[in-house]
């Protein structure tokens, strides 16, 4: 028995369905892909095998068949602030996260492993990352986030957890190992780091500070131009939309503007 959740019930229908979904309504221009092919190619990586022996090159087949470009200008990175993220990116209207390419999007929020007996999956439990690196969610999202930091070009923005602490620029992250080493010279402009602080706080981290200093220092390094702003202005307005009277959400000019009432109007 592993420690983690079992395979996810339904999958073949759940990555088929988020395949046309994605194809056909979400986000057409990727063109024509074979749904078919890539359900078969995903499931042939990890179907009654050893849970703890499936690696990115497992993925190969299913990667090439599902691959697409991606628009210059929209690639987002992050760590621990997916919903923030997603609320930004508007499902690839505003940006395109992983998440919201079509590999990322077949995996979201999924567990998917195989055993050696019935129908080869294990409906029970899957193995943890700590149980073992090689497991089949962990090997996708790796190959995934390679791909992906690989296709990105322009100017790419990194949205990082400026309240969290245990790190903004998490040393062990997929960010830190899969995304950055992967960036591209030659396509990438420019590299945004926005440190969005939770609206209640507390401020941990901000540019130029502790995990995002060597943030900032590896990019020096590589020779990446870049800029880093604390609670960038348009990602702050979202927050507040839930939190619309906090002090953090009021900004000069309206506080002096009067609501409208039905009384003004
Ligand atoms: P978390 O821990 O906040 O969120 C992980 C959740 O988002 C899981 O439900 C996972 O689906 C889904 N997810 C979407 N994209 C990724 C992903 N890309 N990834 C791992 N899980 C992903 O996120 P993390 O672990 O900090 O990962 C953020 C990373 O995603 C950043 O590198 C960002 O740039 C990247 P599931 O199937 O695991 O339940 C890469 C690794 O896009």
């Amino acid at each position: 028995l592993w420690q983690g959740e079992g395979t996810t019930a339904d999958l073949q229908e759940v990555i088929l369905g988020r395949c046309y979904n994605y194809i056909r309504v979400v986000n057409p221009s990727v063109g024509e892909k074979n749904c078919t092919a890539i359900w078969n190619a995903f499931r042939d990586a990890f179907i009654y095998r050893d849970p703890c022996s499936v690696t990115d090159r497992d993925y190969q087949t299913f990667i090439s068949l599902s691959l697409h470009s991606i628009p210059p200008n929209k690639a987002l990175f992050w760590e621990k602030n997916k919903q923030l993220v997603h609320s930004y990116s508007d499902t690839g209207r505003r940006m395109m996260p992983l998440g919201e390419t079509l590999i990322g999007w077949l995996g979201d929020d999924l567990t998917w492993c195989g055993n050696s007996s019935g129908e080869g999956l294990d409906s029970v439990s899957c193995p943890t990352t700590a149980e073992c690196e090689n497991n089949p969610v962990e090997s996708f999202w790796r190959i995934a986030s390679s791909t992906y930091a690989n296709l990105s070009s322009g100017v790419i923005q990194v949205m990082l957890n400026g309240s969290v602490s245990d790190g903004t620029f998490p040393e062990n992250s997929f960010f830190a190992n899969y995304e950055l080493p992967y960036l591209r010279k030659d396509k990438v402009s420019k590299v945004q780091i926005w440190i969005m602080d939770d609206i209640e706080g507390p401020d941990v981290e901000s540019c130029g500070t502790k995990s995002v200093a060597v943030l900032q220092q590896i990019l020096e390094q590589k020779g990446f131009e870049y800029t880093c702003a604390d609670n960038y202005r348009s990602v702050r307005t979202l927050q507040c939309v839930d939190s619309p009277s906090h002090p953090a959400c009021l900004c000069s000019s309206s506080a002096s503007t009067p609501n409208l009432s039905p009384h003004h109007l």
